[in-house]
């Protein structure tokens, strides 16, 4: 069954304690923390204190997914203490290997984000030391934007490497998810959807009501 990551870059921020609450009580299987630079990307997100405050509130996983130019400075300031998946993108270092292990090393899943524009076969390399890939479905850096349809073949594609190699590595699809493109994503292989303004944080519905009703929408069959 597909599981939802709650964006929390898109959560009411001057409620945020009440926000993770109401989204544990609804069973969001994760928490996702945006992390920017203002120089990978043009805007800034949720830092690395609120991450670690946020464990005071929730055991539920926590994902972080850092869009920033020198993830070895994130890297290693987080550990499983208050981080269970962490994910760095492939265009943001020479050396993708090398982090890879060193987040395992601090006893936390590793991911490879991609842009929409980097290839999935450009995953291969690294597809047998991941726990997970986080495919953008929008450019990163901003809430809000248009899907962008041709990652559904690029979602399939990387589906297929991991099944030949008979990997569990989870693909989480990341950027404007909504109750038709969502299905869409879990029919090509995603394995957990990013919601943010698309899908459960609606200005005009509850947000209990809107996590409940969007798991509904991508598990129905019709
Ligand atoms: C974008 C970021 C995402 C967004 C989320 C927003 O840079 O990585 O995690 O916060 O995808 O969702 P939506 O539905 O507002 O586009
Ligand atoms: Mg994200």
């Amino acid at each position: 069954m597909v599981k939802l990551a709650a964006s929390m870059m898109c959560s009411d921020l001057l409620n945020l304690e009440n926000n993770i609450q109401i989204l544990d009580q609804a069973g969001i299987d994760f928490f996702h923390i945006d992390v920017m630079d203002g120089n990978f990307v043009p805007n800034l997100g949720l830092n690395l204190d609120f991450i670690t405050q946020m464990r005071r509130v929730t055991q539920t996983p926590i994902d972080v997914h850092l869009m920033v130019r020198k993830p070895e400075d994130y890297i290693s300031r987080l550990d499983k203490e208050y981080c269970d998946y962490l994910s760095f993108h492939l265009e943001s270092t020479d050396f993708p290997f090398r982090l890879i292990r060193e987040v395992k090393n601090r006893k936390m899943r590793a991911g490879i984000a991609v842009n929409p524009s980097t290839s999935g076969d450009s995953l291969k390399a690294m597809i047998k030391d991941i726990d997970y890939t986080l495919l953008m479905t929008v450019e990163p850096g901003f809430a809000g934007q248009l899907f962008i349809p041709q990652m559904l073949n690029k979602i399939s594609f990387v589906k297929r490497i991991i099944q030949d190699n008979n990997l569990s590595v989870l693909i989480f699809a990341d950027g404007s998810i909504n109750e038709n493109n969502g299905k869409l994503c879990v029919d090509h292989g995603a394995d957990v959807l990013v919601c943010g303004t698309s899908s459960i944080f609606k200005k005009d519905v509850e947000l209990s009501e809107s996590v409940i009703a969007f798991r509904e929408a991508i598990n129905s069959t019709v």
